[in-house]
């Protein structure tokens, strides 16, 4: 039951639902396509769920078929420290931590990043929202004084409105907002994030850092870090790649990520070509000029990988990466993608019991009537053979890099394969976010733990609730 009172404080799941559906509404506005793709994506979901009556139910019964339709994900990009550690708290208040460190420099683009999204298995299921969050590295610009004008301008600028500051900090203070606070929060929160036309520095110095990287361009010569894409998750991948076209998207060539599989695992992404947009150049009306900032992307989310799942993804990918110098532009990637893969198991029961993915345990209608009554010693694969615990898969909810590489890669064109002799920093990149981030693997290990915890609670009765019963 809800509290009616306007002095109790709004949820965090609620106050980001809030925003995600306020972010949606302003991206649309600002990028028509995205509307199309939306529309597009909704109308794949809902052909696969058709055409795939157990998908739907066991979508149904994890509880996880509402959250689709309001999933997305965001990216953006900041330049400093204080700008980063601001957005931490920004996004706490919507109940959105640090997960995870990525290291984009390796693949030639000069960011380290992390993703805000909610942790709790709760939070998750009313709703997913992430923000891909990057770093800009300035000291990988190898001209110093260009690299010295570039943190002054950064300097110089607030991303944040008066208004949004003083409404976190009150929130800090008092333990949540109100709701009407909470519009106000969301309401202005979104500046933060909205896309201005007009660069901050004149057309020679956005054409000198563009020059330095595209990416140091996009960073640094704006008021703020403009949403450059949101992502809806669609149950087929293949299928919205191929009706792309038709609706008038100019896709990538590859989707990023493992191929086509029966148990789709990690993520899988797509992405049609950046938006070129006109930019007004601080120094008179003569100096209009373009930027492209914007695209829109579409994935497909899998079950999660435990460390050894994960290794053996990451090893397969080196392997068919390895093969040809082209990388995933090569023409037979897709083929030699699914050969390689053949030696990743792809059933559910392979996947759980050769502990290469995560899963969430639950009772089924007949463990329910078993309650408590299960004798000690038995155990987990036990009940799931007699058919009183089912296992669902746990949903990825995080990155990849190589695929966000890939995705960065193809927005910026082919021309920006700078190399960096950098390493990866996430000390560094910690110091400057003014947390640690939580390691995902860990945190999906715990949640299939919380849900073997219950089942041995609920079968066993609370008098042998006893030590933690080992994973499979
Ligand atoms: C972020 C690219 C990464 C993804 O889905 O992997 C990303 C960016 O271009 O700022 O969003
Ligand atoms: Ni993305």
């Amino acid at each position: 039951m809800s509290d009616t009172s306007p002095h109790a404080f709004v949820s965090s799941d609620e106050i980001r639902t809030r925003f995600s559906s306020a972010m949606s509404e302003m991206y649309r506005k600002e990028v028509p396509q995205y509307g199309t793709l939306i529309e597009l994506v909704a109308d794949i979901n809902a052909q696969t769920l058709q055409a795939q009556p157990a998908l739907m139910e066991q979508m149904q019964r994890s509880g996880e078929l509402p959250r689709l339709g309001v999933e997305r994900h965001g990216a953006i990009r900041v330049g400093t420290a204080a700008e980063l550690s601001m957005l931490r708290r920004l996004f706490a208040i919507m109940g959105m931590e640090p997960v995870g460190y990525y290291d984009l420099s390796v693949a030639g683009v000069p960011v380290h990043s992390t993703a805000f999204r909610p942790v709790g298995d709760a939070a998750l299921l009313a709703n997913p929202f992430r923000v891909f969050t990057s770093l800009l590295r300035l000291d990988l610009i190898a001209d110093e004084a260009l690299r010295a004008e570039a943190a002054a301008i950064l300097a110089r600028r607030s991303i944040f409105t008066e208004r949004v500051l003083a409404l976190i900090a009150q929130a800090e203070a008092a333990g949540g907002l109100t709701d009407a606070q909470a519009d106000e929060f969301v309401r202005e929160a979104l500046e933060t994030f909205r896309w201005h036309s007009e660069s901050t520095v004149d057309g020679a110095t956005y054409e000198a850092l563009h020059k330095a990287h595209r990416l140091v361009a996009d960073v640094v010569c704006f008021k703020g870090p403009h949403i450059n894409h949101l992502t809806p998750r669609t149950l087929d991948i293949d299928a919205a790649q191929a009706a792309m076209p038709a609706r008038g998207m100019d896709a990538k060539d590859v989707v990023e990520g493992p191929p086509r599989r029966d148990c789709p695992i990690l993520l899988r992404q797509t992405s049609f070509k950046a938006l070129k947009e006109a930019v007004h150049f601080a120094g008179g009306a003569s100096h209009a000029g373009s930027h492209t900032a914007r695209f829109g992307e579409i994935e497909q989310r899998g079950v999660a990988l435990t460390r050894k799942g994960r290794a053996l993804y990451d090893q397969l990918l080196a392997q068919v990466r390895d093969m040809g110098n082209a990388g995933s532009a090569a023409p037979d990637y897709g083929q030699r993608l699914a050969q390689a893969f053949q030696s990743f198991p792809d059933t559910h029961e392979q996947l759980r019991s050769q502990a290469l993915a995560f899963y969430r345990y639950a009772l089924t209608d007949e463990g329910r009537a078993q309650s408590g009554g299960a004798a000690d010693g038995t155990d987990l694969q036990e009940w799931l053979e007699r058919g009183w615990v089912r296992a669902e898969p746990i949903i990825y909810e995080d990155f990849l890099p190589v695929s966000a590489a890939g995705i960065f890669q193809s927005n910026l064109g082919g021309e920006e394969q700078k190399q960096y002799a950098a390493h990866a920093a996430q000390q560094a990149f910690e110091a400057d976010l003014g947390a640690r981030v939580h390691d995902e693997i860990a945190l999906y290990e715990a949640a299939q733990q919380r849900s073997i915890d219950q089942v041995r609670a609920a079968l066993l009765g609370p008098a042998l609730r006893g030590p933690v019963m080992a994973a499979l």
